[in-house]
């Protein structure tokens, strides 16, 4: 199913977000590509922009005024945005809570939550005013259970779930779906920014399974959004077979 949809993609540089970004582009959807990363976000919209129309925005989801100039400064052309994906979301450090950095605790707070809050509260108005839109908000199996030292990466995550229950109430009758998509282990850079950049450290955390890829995630993302007007894919867990919660995984080592 091809789709015109104007689509605004968070984290659109890396992980879910990249992965997202390729799929919708081969299915016809308008990219507004979001990140902090100029540079990879100049190579994506040149790379996808033989495949459907392409535009980027560069800005940081945790910075407040950087969120709202960028958005409002899309042209009209751009500016009736069909589709929010909210993946950009990082974990910072797996520690005890007692022992916490509360530069971490900062970062996942302003990044998992006021981000997608900013650039939500900036974009919602204009599906309500137009009566249609679908958000998608990326979750985690860490919004559903918490584990050990997951902690504030969890809390931001169980923010998110409940924000998402929370747009799905509020905007009820608005012609609007609202999706979330709770990953389990998904193999991407997330685990390297979770242990600053300790590669060997980050490899442990898919020793011995076949992780999800950004590309699975993207599949159900194109899935949610190409159902029927009146279905919505409301809440959608998703594991590795290796996995069957938070904690429980079976590694072959
Ligand atoms: C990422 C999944 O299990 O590492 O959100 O928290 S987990």
């Amino acid at each position: 199913m091809s789709s015109k949809r104007i689509t605004f993609i968070t984290g659109a540089t890396s992980g879910i977000g990249e992965a997202t970004a390729r799929l919708l582009a081969k299915n016809g959807f308008r990219l507004i590509l979001c990140g902090r990363r100029v540079d990879r976000l100049k190579m994506l919209e040149k790379e996808l922009s033989s495949l459907t129309e392409v535009t980027t925005l560069h800005f940081e989801v945790r910075d407040r005024k950087a969120v709202t100039t960028a958005i409002r400064s899309l042209p009209d052309s751009w500016k009736n945005i069909d589709v929010l994906i909210n993946s950009a979301g990082n974990a910072h450090g797996l520690d005890p809570i007692q022992s916490g950095n509360i530069d971490d605790w900062d970062a996942m707070m302003d990044i998992n939550v006021k981000g997608l809050l900013y650039v939500s509260r900036e974009i919602l108005p204009g599906m309500v005013e137009r009566k249609s839109g679908h958000i998608v908000n990326l979750g985690s199996i860490a919004g559903k259970e918490v584990y050990a030292n997951g902690n504030i990466y969890c809390a931001s995550k169980f923010a998110v779930d409940a924000i998402t229950k929370s747009m799905r109430i509020d905007l009820n009758g608005a012609g609007i779906k609202v999706t979330a998509i709770q990953p389990g282990l998904v193999e991407t850079e997330f685990s390297l920014v979770r242990f600053k950049g300790d590669a060997s450290r980050a490899a442990t955390a898919y020793k011995g399974l076949v992780p999800l890829r950004g590309d699975d995630i993207a599949d159900l993302i194109l899935f949610a959004l190409t159902r029927p007007a009146h279905v919505v894919v409301a809440d959608l867990v998703v594991f590795p077979i290796a996995q069957a919660s938070a904690a429980v995984v079976k590694r072959e080592i």
